[in-house]
């Protein structure tokens, strides 16, 4: 089909809605975790409808937060950012202006390599998580710029991005990029959820449709302080080497779609929900407080094979559950969307009476529930089994973390390297590789590959794991430590709801997770419409932000 070229002009705004804070670089008074808690507590539950995007706006609590926005005009910014509909086979061009103030809103770390502009400015960069795009249009962290284009980063290329829109119908997701910054970008409020639609694909498959049973729960964590301004802790776990970077942010209050621990109102039918889990470092377990499952359809941007029939799902930032929920059976009149994953994941604290919750669904009685036509088909979509796939080379991914003296996390690298160091994976565009990634830290991550889709098929513990680690924290190299006598412990079952072509896979602690990546087209091998190998390149990351900013970060450029 020939597509035609629609275009929207995005541009960020930051709403200034906040009376009570002048200038974002002056510190605000110290400020405890129990006040913190205090504050998130204070915010009564369930009080505020789940918002649609794009009509709100960025009040999270009973005092409005100031935030940077996603839209067409100061107006028409909202946090999250509107939701860009994209048709496949239709190319769309953004053009992504600047319009953020002078400085920033939240405190900054010059220890870290990050984006600095010479002439003052926010820089950002703006990336679509999980789309297949030429890197020109990828949003490089080298690529930032900031107010009026006025200063850009060396990666920097044109302000229109193109997005092919070649896959097929599924969920994606747009935020800041920007070297050093994600994580306060985002927090900030830079992200958005794209989707791509296929009325041949999705008239077929027939799931819970339209604006009112088709909707997007975008969940982040945030702490704010009694004002209502976003809290970040301007002192780093290890002040004398990194004044303000801490390890992970876990924010008291759940906000989804902007609101705080929101309520939807529901009928007696099935809904679809597309849940992005755009928090910098919180892992969510959804569960649903009447028992009742979730029927997965989808994760991240692929269509599962067949839908799967789940009560936990535990989300990743970054990833992204397809669920169809089916309220017409239960007789709960209201249903808490709960959280039961420890913080940081795996081994960290239970989540507490506020973290637990999410949101909450209001059944409305059956009399007012219309007929539903919608289905869930026993098959959704069938791909190219991963244990099948010819794989052109293996490469090992090595994940580590440096701690200061005192034990606590400094930086984090891949393969023993800086982001700046030369780039050394680099795929042949059209092919599919195998990728052992060896987490040698305590923490889950979960790890992001841009324009490769990619599915974990092993994932094995490593037995010796401290003879193991200190044999590759002085060689680095996974063969000369005899990875192969290492990863003989047990294997943990991959769950049904991951088994699909995804972009955001979780690698377990004193594991080795083995990834089947394809560097072609998903679904049919086709080779990319566009060419892979042109422009700065891609990138591959931990997606936990915090992370990433401090050097989980490697170069990816695709070769011919
Ligand atoms: C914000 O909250 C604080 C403390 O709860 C209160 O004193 C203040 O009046 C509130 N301001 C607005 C605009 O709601
Ligand atoms: C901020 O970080 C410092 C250093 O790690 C820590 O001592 C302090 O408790 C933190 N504050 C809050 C409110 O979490
Ligand atoms: C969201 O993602 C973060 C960071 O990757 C993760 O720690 C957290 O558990 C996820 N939460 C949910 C609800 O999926
Ligand atoms: C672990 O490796 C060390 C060093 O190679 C070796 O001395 C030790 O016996 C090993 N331990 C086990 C339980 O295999
Ligand atoms: C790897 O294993 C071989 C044979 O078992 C042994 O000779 C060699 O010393 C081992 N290398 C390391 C670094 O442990
Ligand atoms: C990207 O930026 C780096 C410097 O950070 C530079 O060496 C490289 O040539 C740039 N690549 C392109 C294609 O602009
Ligand atoms: C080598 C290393 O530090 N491995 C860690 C990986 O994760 C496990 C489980 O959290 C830890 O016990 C290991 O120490
Ligand atoms: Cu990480």
């Amino acid at each position: 089909m020939e597509g035609t070229l629609g275009t929207i002009i995005l541009i960020f705004f930051v709403i200034l809605t906040c009376s009570g804070v002048s200038n974002a670089q002056e510190a605000p008074p110290p400020i405890s975790e129990s006040q913190l808690h205090k504050i998130a507590s204070s915010l009564e539950m369930y009080v505020d409808e789940l918002p649609q995007m794009p009509k709100l706006y960025g009040y999270s609590i009973n005092n409005a937060t100031t935030v940077f926005a996603f839209g067409t005009s100061p107006a028409a910014a909202t946090f999250p950012g509107p939701t860009i509909e994209a048709m496949h086979g239709v190319p769309l061009s953004v053009t992504w202006e600047n319009h953020l103030p002078e400085t920033h809103i939240l405190p900054l770390d010059p220890t870290i390599p990050v984006a600095t502009p010479k002439h003052g400015g926010v820089p950002t960069v703006v990336h679509l998580h999980g789309g297949i795009h030429p890197s020109t249009s990828d949003g490089h962290p080298y690529a930032w710029f900031t107010k009026d284009y006025r200063e850009t980063g060396p990666n920097w290329t044109h302000p229109t991005y193109t997005y092919p829109n070649v896959q097929h119908s599924g969920n994606l997701w747009y935020h800041d990029h920007a070297l050093g910054l994600t994580r306060v970008n985002l927090l900030a409020g830079l992200l958005g959820a794209y989707v791509i639609r296929d009325p041949a694909l999705d008239s077929k498959l027939n799931l819970p449709s339209g604006p009112e049973y088709d909707r997007h729960l975008v969940v982040v964590d945030r702490s704010f302080y009694n004002d209502g301004w976003i809290f970040i802790n301007r002192t780093g776990d290890n002040p004398t080497i990194h004044p303000q970077w801490q390890p992970e942010y876990f924010g008291d209050a759940i906000i989804v779609n902007g609101k705080a621990w929101p309520y939807l109102k529901v009928s007696k039918r099935k809904y679809r929900f597309r849940i992005i889990n755009s928090s910098n470092a919180r892992f969510f377990r959804f569960a649903l407080s009447n028992g009742q499952s979730f029927i997965q359809v989808g994760s991240d941007a692929s269509y599962l094979p067949a839908p799967v029939e789940t009560k936990n799902i535990l989300l990743a930032p970054a990833e992204i559950a397809d669920v169809v929920i089916d309220f017409s059976k239960t007789k709960s009149k209201e249903i808490v969307l709960t959280n039961s994953a420890p913080y940081p994941f795996p081994s960290g604290s239970t989540p507490d009476s506020l973290n637990s919750k999410v949101m909450k669904f209001i059944l409305k009685p059956e009399a007012q529930s219309p007929p539903d036509y919608s289905q869930v088909p026993s098959v959704l979509m069938p791909y190219t089994t991963p244990t099948i796939v010819k794989a052109a080379r293996t490469r090992y991914i090595v994940l580590y973390e440096y701690d200061s003296a005192t034990g606590n996390p400094t930086h984090l690298f891949i393969n023993g390297k800086q982001f700046a160091d030369p780039v050394t994976e680099t795929p042949k565009s059209g092919t599919t590789e195998i990728w052992y990634v060896i987490n040698l830290t305590n923490d889950n991550h979960p790890l992001h590959i841009h324009l490769a889709t990619f599915q974990a098929i092993r994932v094995q513990e490593i037995k010796n794991l401290s003879a193991f680690t200190s044999c590759m924290t002085s060689k680095n190299d996974a063969l000369a430590c005899n990875i192969t006598s290492h990863v003989v412990g047990k294997t943990l079952e991959i769950p049904a709801y991951e088994k699909t072509w995804k972009n955001t896979v979780k690698m377990v602690p004193g594991y080795q997770t083995t990834i089947v990546v394809q560097f072609n087209l998903v679904d049919n091998h086709s080779p990319y419409p566009f060419d892979a190998t042109a422009g700065p390149g891609y990138v591959y990351h931990c997606h936990i932000l915090d992370h990433e900013d401090n050097e989980m970060i490697r170069p990816l450029k695709l070769v011919a």
